[in-house]
């Protein structure tokens, strides 16, 4: 009897914890609910009044997934009261949807981020640099900065979208760690790279002009330690048409799954068409071969997102 009542409690409170976690990001969802007149729903309302502040205590951070679903605004930005007009940028607007945009829309994002993680912990080298090229809100900069394990080292978080360096600034200042970030406004194409252990670009070299994408890759390799590991992921392109069809069609299944409409997803698709350019594993791998990596493979690929590692 009292393990029963101790179970129901405990599983009111899971379902309080959840309609609280769903009031903080989309109190509308909430309206829907108390409408249904579940009387669970209540309880958890009630549950939630006491709950709230611990909830909103919490702060984004890559190192918890489940955290960062609880503080992360809903990417609404091509919705159709709300329509995004003309070619995709990275603006204000963007960056504060920008970790729901990414979860929503790139499968395996979340893994690509856990590896930077581990591969930080296996391969960074004392009295080194680590790069985060177009680091956005620096994800992949956290997962660095909690994976490394030596003395010594820097990281140097690049972007040269305005607004995503100064929210990755406010990201950067409240993550305590004694392992130096510089966050760098400026063109990934001209930051000079040296001495690096690890190199990440993660969903960024996509969107640089293709012409220009093997210096970029040749001077990564220059300024890479022995030993060293770059991340490359990317949205890529199946050189089979059928093939490539069927990825398409799965991800844009993905999205209807995150709850994107058939809207927002072909004014997505129409808005970046010309701005983020895919290419096949193939190019990507023999770009970095002919700069110098002596391995690189595939490590993870969900449907037509991929991400490589390549050691210097
Ligand atoms: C993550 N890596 O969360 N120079 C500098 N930055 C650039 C350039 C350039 N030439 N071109 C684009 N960017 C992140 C996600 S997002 C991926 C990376 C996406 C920047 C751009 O401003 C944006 O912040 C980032 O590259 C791409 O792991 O939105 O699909």
């Amino acid at each position: 009897m009292l393990r029963l009542a101790r179970l129901s409690h405990s599983s009111a409170r899971q379902q309080a914890r959840k309609t609280a976690i769903l009031s903080v990001n989309r109190p509308i969802y909430l309206k829907n609910e108390v409408k249904s007149g579940n009387i669970v729903d209540y309880i958890a309302i009630l549950l939630l009044i006491c709950m709230r502040a611990p909830i909103q205590q919490m702060q984004w951070t890559t190192a918890n997934t489940k955290q960062q679903e609880t503080h992360m605004p809903r990417d609404e930005i091509y919705t159709q009261q709300n329509a995004g007009t003309g070619t995709f940028e990275f603006n204000e607007a963007v960056v504060d949807v920008f970790p729901d945009m990414l979860r929503r829309s790139i499968p395996g994002y979340e893994a690509s981020i856990r590896a930077i993680r581990a591969l930080a912990r296996q391969y960074v080298q004392p009295d080194s640099h680590c790069y985060d090229l177009g680091c956005s809100l620096a994800a992949a900069t956290l997962a660095m900065r909690q994976g490394i394990d030596v003395s010594g080292c820097r990281i140097i978080a690049i972007d040269n979208a305005p607004a995503m360096v100064s929210r990755c600034k406010q990201i950067i200042a409240a993550d305590k760690s004694d392992i130096p970030v510089d966050i760098v406004a400026d063109d990934v194409r001209c930051t000079p790279i040296d001495n690096a252990s690890m190199v990440v670009m993660n969903y960024t070299l996509q969107f640089l002009p293709i012409d220009e994408r093997q210096p970029m890759i040749g001077r990564i390799a220059e300024g890479m330690r022995p030993g060293g590991v770059f991340v490359l992921s990317e949205k890529v392109v199946d050189e089979d048409p059928g093939i490539e069809a069927l990825l398409i069609d799965l991800h844009h299944n993905f999205k209807r799954r995150h709850a994107y409409s058939e809207l927002e997803i072909s004014r997505k698709r129409e808005a970046i068409e010309n701005v983020l350019v895919p290419e096949s594993v193939a190019t990507h791998k023999a770009r970095m071969l002919a700069a110098g990596f002596q391995h690189v493979g595939v490590w993870l690929r969900y449907f037509n997102f991929v991400s490589l590692v390549a050691i210097r």
